[in-house]
């Protein structure tokens, strides 16, 4: 068995969003006829949601004097600060409305603990908890999993590395994943690291591996 994973495709990753990825928006169209594929073909689809409580230990919000984009200890991780995004409940955790939601299998949230923030679909990033996608997806007799979303750089990276570690076939859809390039390069250097890792990527011939 197959499945497609939505990763985080929510309004607060969208232009106008709280966190917005640049040209986020254009993984909706490729997400969409993803699901429709994978429909056609009797795969699972699943979806990654962010979705943090008001107070979470990585808004730089939280942390007096300090700054969005500044690297703290978190509950003895490493912690970038963000700005505040992706609250439970408000329009900006919400899944994306032009995203065929009626597709979607089951959604699997993550962040909720404000001791640790969450970029892997599949656990926190002190490896602490699992959302419950690895368990889900093996339940179904997953073998492989094909992923797409927001964002290249975090938590589409983090999700296909941990898919890796779960010994699920990994392949990264590259022209369905915008990066938020907090620094030039960064997503350049997180497909590399896929690729290093064993994920195919499948690379869209009218999308450069910079701007994706
Ligand atoms: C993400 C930063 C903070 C993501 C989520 O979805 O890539 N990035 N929370
Ligand atoms: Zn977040």
């Amino acid at each position: 068995m197959h499945a497609l994973i939505l990763v985080d495709i929510q309004h607060d990753f969208l232009p106008g969003g709280a966190l917005a990825v640049p040209d986020g928006d254009a993984v909706i169209p490729v997400a969409n006829a993803a699901m429709e594929a994978a429909k056609r073909r009797g795969h699972l689809v699943v979806a990654t949601q962010d979705q943090h409580p008001a107070d979470h230990g990585s808004f730089a919000s939280q942390h007096p004097g300090r700054r969005v984009g500044e690297v703290i200890e978190l509950d003895g991780l490493s912690q970038i600060l963000w700005p505040d995004h992706c609250i439970e409940g408000t329009r900006g955790a919400a899944l994306a409305d032009t995203l065929r939601r009626d597709l979607i299998g089951r959604v699997f949230p993550k962040g909720g603990d404000r001791t640790v923030d969450s970029y892997s679909g599949f656990f926190d990033n002190g490896k602490r908890h699992s959302t419950g996608l690895a368990e889900y997806l093996r339940e179904h007799g997953v073998t492989g999993v094909t992923i797409l979303g927001l964002a290249t750089d975090y938590c589409m990276k983090f999700t296909a590395l941990d898919a890796i570690d779960e010994g699920f076939e990994v392949s990264l859809l590259l022209g369905g994943c915008r990066g938020v390039e907090l620094r030039a390069g960064d997503v350049e250097s997180a497909v590399g690291e896929m690729r290093v890792a064993g994920v195919r990527i499948l690379a869209d011939p009218e999308r450069r591996v910079a701007s994706c």
